[in-house]
């Protein structure tokens, strides 16, 4: 299969594994397929295949066709061979069931993260039909603040948004967090999809960030904006507990009225301290 979209789906794959988010089976990738992109690989799709549970209910996605990386698959090998590591899979007519009709040629199913995966897509796609891509990742500084910081996610969002100017024009609507949570089910991705309503990361405690997009580069660009934020939250932390200087709740305001964006006051309450991580 050499279309596009398989093209760009790898590159995703292959550059967020060089970015060291990937180790072993870690992380997952997933696309609501457009109509279009369906009718050119038709003729290769097994119609025929048997229908499996959803551990979850998506009605809005009925019918839809999806790429999916596969469950203990790993991200670094979908370049080597797409077909063995990816699957096309179809929604039934009710959100109850898929079916895989391409891909996994060697077996296997489809992400273990399948559930969030597809409530997420089906929240975005209520939210904006542009949004097509959902994508899981482990990026270490981001986990590794997931230790010291809050479960708040207004305190995440605040920190973060504060080691870089773009940050909060890159994600205006901030970050959701998830407590830590067994993953792999229906549970979690409620939260996380119950986050996607709004915002576009969702940060799981102690395992890694969920983000979507219109398509891979803007997905992909998020993860690297957030994760880049926390290398440097990592580095200042490393150094002090405190900041001597930083953006002030005027500052975000000014960006805002600079790059017409809406920025929740919730996010620019007066700190009490110059401790990292307190209000
Ligand atoms: O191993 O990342 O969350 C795949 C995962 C599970
Ligand atoms: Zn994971």
């Amino acid at each position: 299969m050499k279309t596009e979209l398989v093209s760009s789906f790898t590159r995703i794959c292959t550059e967020a594994y060089q970015q060291g988010w990937h180790e072993r089976n870690g992380g997952n990738l997933s696309y609501r397929m457009r109509e279009k992109e369906v009718e050119e690989v038709r003729d290769l799709l097994n119609e025929e295949a048997k229908w499996q549970d959803i551990d979850g209910c998506v009605p809005k996605l009925a019918n839809e066709y999806f790429m999916v990386t596969g469950s203990g698959k790993y991200m670094k090998n979908v370049q080597r061979d797409f077909a063995d590591n990816v699957a096309i899979i179809r929604v039934n007519e009710d959100g109850t069931k898929y079916k895989i009709v391409w891909g996994l040629v060697n077996g296997g199913r489809p992400t273990s993260e399948l559930s969030s995966h597809l409530m997420n897509l089906e929240v975005l796609k209520q939210r904006d039909d542009g949004l097509r891509v959902v994508y899981h990742a482990h990026p270490a500084n981001t986990v590794a603040l997931t230790f010291v910081l809050p479960v708040d996610g207004e305190v995440f969002t605040r920190e973060i948004w504060e080691m870089e100017t773009e940050c909060p024009v890159v994600f205006p609507q901030g970050i959701g967090v998830v407590p830590w949570m067994v993953p792999g089910g229906k549970e979690i991705g409620i939260k996380t999809a119950e986050i996607m309503k709004r915002q576009n990361v969702a940060i799981w405690y102690h395992h890694g960030m969920f983000v979507c997009g219109h398509d891979f580069d803007e997905a992909y660009g998020l993860m690297e904006t957030v994760e880049k934020a926390a290398e440097m939250l990592v580095k200042v932390m490393s150094m002090s507990d405190r900041k001597l200087n930083t953006v002030t709740p005027e500052g975000f305001r000014q960006i805002a009225r600079q790059y017409h964006l809406q920025l929740d006051e919730r996010y620019l309450y007066e700190k009490k301290s110059d401790k990292i991580g307190e209000r």
